[in-house]
């Protein structure tokens, strides 16, 4: 295989388009699930999976393991897909997804599938199970880290605000959430994009709000560009070298709501939907079958 220049993702480009079709074909065999959420983070999940996280997908149990929560529940399917790819069980199982007796529930069900570390679903709970998993580690001493993916509409979510506080302190720098800023929740309540909003300071989630609310907190942020390998590694790497420090990260990362698709993009009816045949074969064609 032809070495690739450094900065070139190419192959982790080629998954997330996998992983984005993946979620686009299970959703539509099972009837029901999401579709913009695990489109948005598709890219971050990628680059977690396949870059970031000290795993080993053929022992989940592995105590030294990094630990990821998907606070945003919802995006299960999304969590699925990167994991099948990773290795953590045969890409075949996704056609399992949602159905009775799956391990492979429409949120993540931690009693069932090896390799989850949390169960979720209830938007606002996860940061908090996130700082209990990095105080956990410390009293270890383990250096592992712990990562939490947020929606920006969980942020809402008087749970979030009580753990941030709390895990800035005890010091926990072996603690990153991550949010998945797409702008959207399920309804389309705009929580940026819509200009009637846009740098409204009684808009407690406007533009700089959440920056200024973490760091007035005593938390580090990073703000990136969720859809940029290049970026979403480095962020995450910088997070990790502070991991024996006692200032937790937060990583506010831009992404578009339905990303990858060109019917799915920022359209708030995706959220929860499921594609008919002829948008199957649509993203198909737009997303390429090529395995990755
Ligand atoms: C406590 C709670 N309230 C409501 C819901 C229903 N719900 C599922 S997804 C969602 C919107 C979440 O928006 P956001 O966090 O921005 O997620 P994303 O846009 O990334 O899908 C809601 C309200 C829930 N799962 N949990």
């Amino acid at each position: 295989m032809e070495a690739r220049p450094p900065g070139d993702h190419a192959d982790l480009e080629a998954l997330a388009r996998r992983g984005r079709l993946l979620v686009i074909e299970s959703v539509a065999r099972a009837g029901a699930g999401h579709i913009g959420g695990p489109l948005s983070a598709m890219d971050l999940l990628i680059a977690l999976f396949f870059r970031v996280l000290r795993i080993r997908p053929d022992e989940p149990g592995w105590p030294e393991r990094d630990r990821f929560v998907l606070s945003k529940g919802h995006s299960a399917i999304g969590l699925y897909a990167a994991m099948a790819l990773r290795g953590y069980f045969p890409v075949e199982e996704l056609a399992t997804f949602d159905a009775a007796g799956s391990r492979l529930q429409g949120h993540p069900d931690m009693t069932r599938l090896p390799g989850l570390d949390a169960s979720t679903g209830s938007l606002g709970q996860g940061l908090s199970v996130g700082l209990g998993m990095a105080m956990g580690a410390r009293r270890r001493g383990l250096d592992n880290h712990t990562w939490v993916l947020l929606g920006d509409g969980e942020m809402q979510e008087g749970q979030v605000w009580e753990a941030i506080p709390v895990a800035a302190k005890y010091g926990l720098g072996n603690l990153t959430a991550i949010v998945d800023r797409n702008g959207m929740q399920q309804y389309g309540w705009p929580l940026r994009l819509d200009e009637r909003h846009r740098g409204d300071r009684r808009d407690p989630f406007g533009d700089t709000a959440v920056r200024e609310a973490f760091e007035a907190f005593g938390w580090r942020v990073l703000e990136i560009d969720g859809h940029e390998f290049g970026a979403i590694i480095a962020a995450c790497e910088d997070a990790r070298a502070a991991g024996t420090g006692v200032v937790p990260t937060v990583i506010l990362a831009e992404t578009v709501k339905g990303r990858g698709l060109s019917f799915t993009e920022g359209a708030f009816e995706w959220h929860s939907r499921v594609a008919t045949a002829d948008e199957v074969e649509a993203a198909r064609a737009e997303l390429g079958e090529e395995p990755a």
